[in-house]
């Protein structure tokens, strides 16, 4: 069935198999990826609503959160992300997306998922400079290391290290009036050794915002809201592949139970006590490998 103008099948409410004349309801231009996420999508959606016998009730309640997410979301909240983090979907598409094998012992950085914080155009720092602000008592930690081809072990010189944490209260700076905007995020950029050096935080266990959707969702569920302590970053350099990942602190309680179910044993790192410098208690030696296209 065509609607003459455009081309467009069109699905009635009276087809007697009413998922498939939804899921063809396409006309000739749509994009064939496009037809087959939708159409799968429509399926799974029908079936979900029959098996489940989804009353109106049910479905308004789940529209309306779908609109809060989307009505409290910024460029400095996420809300979508985060639901769609607390219920593993991040976490499974950077599984699918990822090309490394499982159990190989020497391996590219492993990607971890992006999470709702990252903002663009964090401030671009010097070799070894400091991205916190304020926060005297807290456990700066020095971060050192290179980006290296993985394939050649040659260093890569010029990779961009942008970093992103939270602070000792939990909260991204994005999340935090009393912060400074873009405090505990930067970017930073190799020399020709392939070598970074920076003054971070050791990072703390951090509760996901309560104060939307998601933490309801966390709340409805009885679920606690805990990240294990993490760092973010996202490598980059030109003719290599982007690497979104995460570190996170081996001592945390939470690594085996986070509530975005983006821990990977390659990614946990110990931070080691460092002494004799005023600016660091800890540190970190980390080197990022990164695959060529
Ligand atoms: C975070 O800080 C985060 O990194 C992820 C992945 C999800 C929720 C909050
Ligand atoms: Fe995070």
């Amino acid at each position: 069935k065509t609607n003459g103008t455009n081309g467009t099948a069109a699905a009635s409410r009276f087809d007697p198999n009413f998922t498939a004349a939804v899921i063809n309801a396409t006309g000739p231009k749509a994009n064939p990826r496009l037809k087959q996420l939708v159409g799968g999508l429509v399926q799974h959606l029908h079936d979900f609503l029959r098996e489940n016998e989804v009353t109106l009730d049910e479905y308004f309640a789940a529209i309306d959160m779908i609109n809060r997410a989307g009505q409290m979301s910024n460029a400095k909240r996420n809300e979508g992300q985060l639901l769609s983090d607390i219920l593993g979907m991040e976490s499974l598409c950077d599984e699918i997306t990822s090309t490394l094998a499982a159990e190989a012992a020497d391996q590219p950085t492993a990607t971890a998922i992006l999470g709702p914080f990252w903002r663009k155009d964090a401030p671009a720092y010097a070799m070894g400079d400091s991205i916190v602000k304020g926060f005297p008592d807290a456990d700066h930690t020095l971060m050192h290391g290179r980006v290296l081809d993985f394939d050649t072990g040659t260093p890569i010189a010029n990779a961009e290290v942008d970093i992103w944490h939270t602070a000792p209260n939990g909260l991204y700076e994005s999340q935090d009036p009393e912060q400074p905007d873009m405090n505990l995020r930067g970017r930073f950029h190799t020399g020709p050794d392939g070598r970074y050096s920076l003054y971070c935080l050791r990072p703390t266990k951090y509760p996901i915002p309560d104060d939307g959707p998601a933490g309801e969702l966390l709340g409805l569920l009885d679920r606690h809201p805990w990240r294990p302590a993490h760092i973010h970053f996202i490598i980059s350099a030109e003719g290599y592949k982007s690497v979104v990942t995460q570190i996170f602190d081996r001592r945390d309680e939470h690594i085996t139970d986070d509530v975005a179910f983006a821990v990977k044993e390659s990614l946990v790192v110990d931070f080691a006590p460092r002494q004799g410098d005023p600016k660091g208690k800890f540190e970190l030696e980390y080197d990022f490998k990164l695959v060529s296209f």
